[in-house]
């Protein structure tokens, strides 16, 4: 099974990201913009993992995210991987508590279970928007969502989700565990 493990912002910080991004969906040729139930920021890709292994895994997550005080969080930009000019996907960014120490003790976590395809790539939170197929240039629509700033919030959860792959993703979700309250850890 093919599993993630992301944070999930809360429903008046996304409808912020709804309002902001609305003008533009559908309006640029060959960007997708998946639906807003499955927007996320991604802690850990672990690729496809045994079905065996998921109980220790879950075991071992709960455990990394229980010793990790929940970070405090804003989104305040947008833009697009690898660059806007160049660009494959476009992501909405957070500033706030560092996040990476996290990110590595959950995928570590997961290793540790026996994910091996476990992504081991630095971290850079985000949460996707849109994709597009081939590199496409959205300097124009990055520089019109410039400018924005969203409500602080918190993430207090991390959810372990199942990616079910076909003509359109489907994402389940497995499991969520607190996060330790923040100023611990
Ligand atoms: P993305 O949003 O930048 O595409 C489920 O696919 C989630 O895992 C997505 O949020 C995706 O990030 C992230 N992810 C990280 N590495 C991935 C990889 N190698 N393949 C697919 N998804 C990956």
């Amino acid at each position: 099974m093919r599993l993630f493990a992301a944070l999930v912002p809360p429903d008046d910080v996304l409808d912020e990201l709804a309002q902001a991004i609305a003008p533009h969906v559908g309006q640029v040729p060959g960007l997708r913009w998946p639906a807003r139930d499955t927007w996320h920021i991604t802690l850990g890709f672990f690729g496809e993992v045994p079905e065996r292994v998921l109980p220790d895994l879950e075991t071992r997550i709960e455990r990394a995210v229980r010793r990790h005080p929940a970070p405090n969080l804003t989104f305040d930009r947008f833009g697009a991987f690898s660059s806007p000019r160049r660009a494959r996907v476009l992501w909405a960014g957070v500033t706030g508590d560092p996040m990476t120490r996290l990110a590595d003790s959950v995928r570590a976590a997961a290793r540790r279970a026996g994910a091996t395809q476990t992504d081991e790539k630095r971290f850079h939170p985000h949460l996707t928007l849109a994709r597009a197929k081939t590199e496409t240039d959205l300097r124009p629509l990055v520089e019109s969502l410039s400018g924005f700033s969203g409500s602080p919030w918190q993430a207090d959860r991390v959810r372990l989700v199942r990616s079910h792959m076909g003509a359109q993703v489907r994402y389940e979700s497995l499991a969520e565990w607190a996060l330790a309250p923040a100023g611990q850890g």
